[in-house]
């Protein structure tokens, strides 16, 4: 888009870790269009990372993706298109939210 800084540090890939704690780590990546983002859940903790969008406590999935609710174990999703896509964890709802920047 004409005008917009291009973050040349986005890569192709990002890896976002599903706990320890309620929080995704880091809960903003930027990637390229085209690239995959691989969660890895870690803390034996029950989270999922759901596409959506969370307005005060409720939280609404769009159906982009969903890892579905799980305590260990990876689950990788392909961004085809530039945008942005907010998600949460169904267990946590707003407490945990996050988003990832595809270029
Ligand atoms: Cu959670």
């Amino acid at each position: 888009m004409a005008g917009t800084t291009q973050d040349m540090t986005a890569s192709s890939t990002a890896s976002v870790a599903v706990a320890p704690g309620i929080a995704f780590s880091p809960a903003d990546v930027t990637i390229l269009h085209g690239g995959t983002v691989t969660w890895t859940w870690s803390g034996g903790v029950s989270h999922s990372a759901t596409s959506g969008t969370c307005v005060s406590t409720t939280c609404t999935p769009n159906g982009t993706f969903d890892s579905t609710i799980k305590s260990s174990g990876t689950f990788q999703f392909s961004f085809p298109t530039a945008g942005d896509f907010p998600y949460y964890c169904m267990v946590h709802g707003s407490m945990m939210t996050a988003i990832v920047h595809v270029q």
